[in-house]
């Protein structure tokens, strides 16, 4: 059995404990590789070789930094295939989604803050006595990156090229159940000649690993992206030690589509916003209100369209949902299909696991399911699912679907569906939302800032946001 590697100070070593953790593909059922099951005393391990590297790499010329990470990133589009059978193996997700999405997104991660750094600019301020102020933006140190299953590389590298770029060290932690494209960027990083000690990847355990990274005294910055419990966890270690911390949280997002809508253009896209990656994507539109005037006419073509996507081997062209990520990711979905029944929901499709045969007879499947009839403020439209279930709900005015999309306890996106500009700024404007799609979904321009409000989190990735979040401003006045 496979045994991937921790990668620190430049090499690909075992857990110092040497004992591992299963690592299941969700696709099949079965263990198909061993995680270090790491401990504290890899990531001191880690965070000391990072430190080591910090003063050469923070000095290192950008124009040095960027030709790395742009090789980086070259390395990754040379791989794609490779990667991509990783990703799909890892996550469950359909190959074609690892081939046009993640994979190409990690790339353009990396090569999006490898040319950033070099137009990175800070600002000076003139006075009238003659003196003039100049603000400094400098790397910070060892940053803690810790990332999710949902998009695993996609999201690592979210995280970890910003903060390489600006030119801090890295100890990241990808999550345990998707832990394999990362092991192979190890590989690649060592190919593109990445200084060892800059960046090092720690496999393990969230309330091992993870937590020992969040409380290490030696690590100024935590960068994480996973659940909003998880999060305040985070963020109850981190406050008390004065971390620079960045959390992007759940979400339950509103689908909002007004009867003025482009009909076949929203139908054809919220079919994407509802299913896509299994539904495991904070962005997903998980609450569809639809007004009344064509919500019955919606609710039939969605069904329909709904009715007929495929879900199967992930590696089979024809599968528009793959695997969910796990046994218990799984049975958690469907536990909240058994919720929305007893809160009086209809399951009007789906709402079961899928039983599929060969190779895939104990893989992780599930219908994509819609449930009509609940209230919007019941549980389960309130609760982040993060699976193939969607709610749908009549609305009659642009006040009461408002007062609905804003009532969870989270904010970080929602999609709004009208040919009346006027409507979609001012819904807009009102929406506690981070992000908010206008006639689109999962648009995505690299330069905006990216996150959400409430409970969805904390701070903003994106753009120059990031470099913002992995540096420290000093100004500096001198009076001439
Ligand atoms: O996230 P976790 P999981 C939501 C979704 C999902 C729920 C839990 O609802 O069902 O979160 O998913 C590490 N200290 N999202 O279990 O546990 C963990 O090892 C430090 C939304 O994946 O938050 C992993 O690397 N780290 C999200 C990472 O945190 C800890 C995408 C995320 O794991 C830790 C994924 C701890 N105490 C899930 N405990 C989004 N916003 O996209 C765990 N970890």
């Amino acid at each position: 059995m496979e045994k991937i590697k921790n990668y620190i100070n430049g090499e690909m070593i075992n857990p110092i404990s040497n004992t591992y953790i299963d690592n299941y593909n969700p696709s099949t059922g079965e263990v198909y590789s061993l995680i270090p099951d790491s401990n504290e005393e890899d990531v001191d391990l880690a965070v000391k070789s990072a430190q080591a590297a910090f003063p050469t790499w923070s000095k290192t010329s950008k124009e040095k930094r960027s030709i790395i990470l742009q090789k980086l990133a070259t390395l990754i589009e040379d791989n794609l295939d490779r990667f991509a059978e990783a990703e799909s193996k890892d996550n469950g997700k359909p190959l074609k989604l690892s081939k046009t999405v993640d994979i190409p997104r990690a790339a353009a991660n990396f090569n999006f803050y490898a040319t950033g750094v070099l137009h990175y600019a800070s600002e000076a301020h003139a006075m009238e006595d003659m003196a003039i102020n100049y603000t400094l933006r400098e790397p910070i140190g060892v940053c803690g990156c810790i990332s999710p299953w949902n998009l695993p590389l996609y999201l690592f590298s979210w995280k970890i090229a910003p903060a390489l770029a600006i030119g801090n060290t890295v100890v990241a932690k990808p999550s345990e159940v998707t832990p394999y494209t990362a092991y192979l960027l190890s590989e690649l990083c060592i190919e593109a000649g990445l200084p060892k000690g800059v960046l090092n990847i720690v496999h393990g355990l969230g309330h091992k690993v993870g937590a020992a990274i969040t409380k290490h005294p030696d690590v100024p910055v935590i960068s994480f992206t996973g659940g909003t419990i998880t999060g305040s966890e985070i963020a109850r270690t981190a406050a008390p030690m004065f971390k620079k911390l960045s959390l992007e949280l759940g979400g339950k997002n509103p689908n909002i589509i007004f009867d003025d809508c482009d009909f076949d253009k929203a139908l054809k896209t919220t079919i994407h916003s509802s299913f896509a990656n299994q539904g495991q994507i904070c962005l997903c539109g998980s609450r569809i209100f639809v007004q009344r005037g064509i919500y019955e006419k919606f609710k039939t073509a969605f069904v329909e369209k709904v009715e007929r996507l495929k879900v199967g081997n992930p590696f089979d062209e024809d599968s528009n949902l793959g695997a969910v990520v796990s046994q218990s990711h799984m049975e958690k979905v469907l536990s909240y299909v058994t919720l929305a029944e007893e809160e009086g929901g209809t399951v009007l499709t789906g709402g079961n696991q899928v039983h599929l045969d060969g190779d895939q007879k104990n893989g992780y499947y599930i219908a994509p399911t819609i449930i009509e009839g609940l209230s919007f403020d019941c549980r389960t439209n309130q609760e982040e699912i993060f699976g193939p279930v969607v709610t749908i709900m009549p609305f009659d005015t642009e006040e009461e679907v408002l007062m609905m999309a804003n009532s969870t306890k989270y904010g970080l996106a929602a999609t709004v569906w009208t040919q009346d500009v006027t409507k979609a700024h001012n819904v807009a404007a009102k929406l506690h939302a981070g992000i908010v799609w206008v006639n689109c979904w999962l648009l995505r321009d690299l330069r905006t800032p990216f996150g959400g409000v409430k409970n969805s989190g904390v701070g903003r990735e994106g753009g120059f946001n990031a470099f913002e979040f992995f540096t420290e401003p000093k100004n500096v006045c001198i009076k001439l």
